[in-house]
């Protein structure tokens, strides 16, 4: 065989391969499921493992290390927040350290090559209700949910609110 048919080979090869990863680009929600992340609510990194992570440890001196943080799976929000063209995923995690606290808060997931890569988060509160999270076409990120009004008990939000975030310089910016 000669020299040009090899490289000719090889760059259909490649050229292939390149078309499956692009094909196969797409972030997997059981990828998402058991990604790192970092929960902001508690500035802790964790490992999820199929949407959960627990930690729960006495120390030595008799202290307990609890932390719980779940994906809240119906409401990832797929779509290109950093316009590189790749599909990333917009999660909403909720985390408890074991007391009544049960926060909530969005973290970015950005696609790199098919894998997902946490980028960045924001608390959105403590027992508020997500309703839905929509990434829109300038991409930028809609949350719709219920917030505590001035006279809402910490159970029971009532005021409805509608952020938006841009993801801007590997951070989330509120956004009118
Ligand atoms: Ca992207």
């Amino acid at each position: 065989m000669g020299g040009i048919m090899k490289i000719a080979i090889l760059m259909l090869a490649f050229f292939t391969l390149g078309a499956f990863a692009q094909k196969d680009g797409k972030l997997k929600i059981q990828q998402i499921k058991n990604a790192t992340v970092h929960c902001v609510a508690y500035d802790t990194t964790i490992k999820l493992k199929n949407g959960k992570f627990l930690l729960d440890e006495t120390t030595e001196e008799g202290f307990r290390n609890y932390l719980e943080v779940s994906l809240v799976e119906d409401k990832i929000a797929f779509g290109d927040v950093d316009g590189d063209g790749d599909e990333d995923a917009v999660i909403i995690l909720a985390s408890t350290g074991g007391g009544s606290g049960y926060f909530y808060e969005v973290g970015v997931i950005l696609n790199q090559n098919g894998k997902p890569e946490y980028l960045t988060g924001e608390v959105l509160g403590d027992r508020v209700k997500v309703n839905f999270v929509k990434i829109l076409s300038d991409r930028s990120i809609l949350i719709d949910m219920v917030v505590h009004g001035e006279d809402d008990p910490m159970c029971c939000p009532s005021t409805p609110k509608i952020i938006r975030y841009k993801v801007a310089r590997g951070k989330l910016k509120e956004i009118d």
